[in-house]
């Protein structure tokens, strides 16, 4: 007995677009902007939600059902087991444990390393071909933890990295220039956290290269306002979470953004945390960090040979070097 009678002798449907399914892994604050963004996108069929809190990961399951009304049809589970996320294409990993009152960094570095291990060897057993992309903080760190222990190719483990500095980045040149952040093409690169790198010789707006065009036209700028800039983005998640306690629509958006780029294969540039070993002189061992890299079906499709002044190739090598020095004193 079904609802709607059939209809006879109708053609065959025809091949349906693929089915796509997205994971998200920690239903806290991020994850759920993740969540609800990716909804309103419509950039998934299917949304499976993990956390380790069962009450609270059924509240906001149903939380998120209840408003179908208004939404593309998105079939949305939560469990607490990770069989919920198999067959998943995209698995996006925002769990993460809070610091502890006097907890120092590398403690709750290591807490977040242990906790991955629970997370990420299930996630690639029940979804083998998945993308995972991995948000939670020190992202860098992080996504070089999710790539040994999912044993996954570097191109199949992203970390979101310097996505969202670079929009910040982009909104703050933006509104100093009075002009449309999505004419400025601009990225930070380097650690997601205090050694990030400003790409000032590459920035662009509408295609002129902006810091040339200044020197030609001898126009002064101050080196001073630049720096500032860069030092605004560096502090504005600080700012953020000093103001209302964590940070939610800027990463919500930004990670839906590397989705759409991914299973839509739009072969789109993003600044995203990549095995960046060999490249622009980076060595010491496996790391990860951002650089501007092309984003689609298959995860990194490349890294465009970007060109660097001297002074911003070193500062991202001692980038590196200050995420190795930590990987190093980690028991992964
Ligand atoms: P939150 O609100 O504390 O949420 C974390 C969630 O993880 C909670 O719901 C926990 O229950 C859940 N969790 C903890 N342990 C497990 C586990 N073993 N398995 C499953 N779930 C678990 O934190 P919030 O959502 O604000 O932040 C999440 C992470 O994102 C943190 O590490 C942030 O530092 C990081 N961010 C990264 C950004 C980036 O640009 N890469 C930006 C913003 C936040």
């Amino acid at each position: 007995q079904t609802f709607f009678k059939p209809i006879q002798n109708t053609a065959p449907p025809s091949p349906t677009k693929r089915h796509t399914k997205i994971s998200v892994i920690g239903v806290g604050n991020v994850g759920m902007a993740i969540a609800q963004t990716i909804l309103t996108q419509d950039l998934a069929d299917e949304i499976a939600l993990v956390d380790a809190k069962a009450d609270k990961l059924r509240g906001e399951m149903l939380d998120l059902q209840h408003a179908a009304a208004f939404l593309p049809r998105t079939k949305i589970h939560a469990s607490v087991d990770y069989s919920v996320t198999v067959g998943s294409d995209l698995c996006i990993v925002t769990a993460g444990a809070r610091q502890l009152p006097g907890e120092s960094r590398l403690n709750l570095l290591q807490r977040n390393v242990d906790l991955f291990t629970s997370i990420i060897p299930p996630l690639a057993k029940y979804s083998p071909n998945t993308i995972l992309l991995i948000v939670s903080n020190p992202v860098d760190i992080l996504t070089y933890v999710a790539w040994k222990l999912s044993k996954f190719p570097s191109n199949r483990v992203i970390g979101s990295g310097t996505n969202l500095d670079s929009s910040r980045f982009r909104f703050l040149i933006a509104d100093h220039l009075d002009v449309n952040a999505q004419d400025v093409q601009a990225f930070i690169v380097g650690e997601h956290g205090d050694s990030s790198v400003a790409l000032w010789s590459s920035i662009s707006v509408g295609g002129v290269p902006v810091l040339s065009f200044l020197e030609k036209e001898q126009i002064s700028y101050e080196k001073e306002t630049l720096e500032n800039i860069h030092k605004a983005v560096a502090n504005s998640a600080y700012e953020v979470i000093s103001l209302k306690g964590y940070t939610s629509w800027a990463i919500g958006y930004s990670v839906a953004n590397l989705a759409r780029s991914i299973l839509r294969d739009q072969r789109k540039i993003h600044a995203v945390s990549v095995f960046a070993k060999g490249l622009h002189g980076i060595d010491g061992g496996d790391v990860f960090l951002s650089l501007p890299a092309q984003l689609g079906r298959s995860g990194v499709l490349g890294v465009p040979n970007i060109h660097l002044t001297d002074e911003e190739a070193q500062q991202l090598r001692d980038s590196a070097k200050t995420l190795l020095e930590i990987q190093n004193q980690l028991g992964v």
